[in-house]
């Protein structure tokens, strides 16, 4: 199948592959969301198929519990399952210390709850994610919808202590309406460049009333495994 993808693909497709090999029968999974994610997904609905594996999954988003129930997850919520063996996900970037942005997908507080209830957290990724300092890509932050734009300005005033380059806030947009996640909430993406204390940051955005939750996963990642696109694959 790594044939005939592109590049960023076979790096994806690589990696997904090698994450499904830690998947043991009887298996609780937390279940991903995004385009490598949807690559595990899929290559777990072909072990079920070929080799009658047996998991039960939580998924991440909706998107992953349509594609999971698709192929045969026995798809609980995370209440049924009560606790996880692993769970495999992506990611936006990871540092050398395996801290990671998460949520360009939209949906980072059902990943980070799934991720902390895991025995083991797995992400699965490409070349392209890997940062000395986590921050180029936009952090995103959940707020609730209720004086979403004052939470905005009290992040601003929050970020302005901290050491982080840009101090650029923008609400998501879902063509012209704000996104809203699976959660009935809003989320604000943070362009900071660069972010100087991804732990600090993390504890401050959380105290600001309004936040839900923010996209820095500190912590909670235990193993990345890279795709490259010439189809190598290695883990960190
Ligand atoms: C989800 O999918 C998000 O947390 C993350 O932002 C995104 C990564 O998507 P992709 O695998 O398509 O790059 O894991």
């Amino acid at each position: 199948m790594s044939d005939t993808l592109s590049p960023i693909d076979t790096a994806k497709f690589v990696a997904a592959k090698r994450a499904v090999e830690f998947v043991e029968d009887g298996m609780k999974l937390g279940l991903g969301t995004g385009s490598t994610a949807a690559w595990m997904v899929k290559l777990l609905g072909e072990r079920i198929r070929t080799e009658g594996l047996r998991v039960t999954g939580v998924p991440t988003s909706s998107r992953t519990a349509a594609l999971a129930r698709q192929v045969g997850v026995n798809v609980v919520s995370l209440d049924e399952a009560k606790w996880l063996d692993l769970t495999i996900d992506g990611a936006d970037e990871f540092d050398p210390d395996l801290n990671l942005i998460k949520g360009g997908g939209g949906a980072l507080l059902q990943e980070k709850i799934v991720a902390t209830a895991s025995d083991q957290m797995l992400v699965i990724s490409d070349i392209s994610k890997q940062v000395e300092t986590l921050g180029a890509f936009p952090l995103p932050v959940e707020v609730i919808p209720f004086g979403w734009q004052t939470s905005k300005a009290l992040v601003e005033e929050a970020l302005s202590s901290m050491d982080v380059l840009g101090e650029t806030s923008t609400l998501r947009m879902n063509g012209d309406r704000a996104f809203v996640t699976d959660e009935g909430n809003h989320i604000i993406d943070l362009h900071l460049q660069r972010i100087g204390n991804a732990r600090q940051l993390s504890l401050v955005l959380n105290q600001i009333p309004g936040v839900v939750e923010n996209g820095l996963f500190i912590d909670i990642c235990d193993i990345v495994i890279i795709g490259h696109g010439d189809g190598r694959v290695e883990a960190r």
